[in-house]
């Protein structure tokens, strides 16, 4: 095929290539529920730099002291890495106290909107997606 034909078609690949993110998106509503803030504490079991969300979980005791994992919501891990984050920011049996909101569907999920480490006092902005905090 003629290089114009071509070019066509590596600009339209880049434009899908471009759109993958925008469509794993959700909207922070979809999901989440910025009516029922929540806070958890507890140890941290597993972090997944994942897009297009970085995912944190963390075993937490409810009032029955039966442990619950909680995940909880992070921005994209560019977003996160800009709010200072990196790999070994947080590490798997640190305690953490996590603010932000509960899912709609009831699950032990949340959306963070930041992480604050139980020993140092030290905190983290967690890159919400939640526009209207
Ligand atoms: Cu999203």
């Amino acid at each position: 095929m003629g290089l114009r034909k071509l070019a066509v078609l590596v600009f339209g690949f880049g434009l899908f290539l471009a759109a993958i993110p925008a469509v794993a998106h959700h909207a922070f509503s979809a999901e989440f529920d910025s009516n029922q803030p929540v806070t958890i504490r507890g140890r941290v079991t597993k972090i997944a730099w994942t897009n297009p969300h970085v995912w944190i979980y963390v075993n937490v005791q409810d009032e029955s002291r039966k442990v619950v994992n909680w995940g909880f919501e992070m921005g994209a891990p560019q977003q996160v890495r800009n709010r200072g984050w990196d790999r070994t920011t947080l590490k798997t049996g640190d305690e953490v106290i996590v603010d932000g909101w509960k899912a709609r569907d009831g699950s032990f999920r949340m959306n963070a909107r930041s992480v604050k480490w139980a020993e140092t006092g030290k905190s983290l902005d967690a890159g919400t997606s939640n526009t209207a905090q």
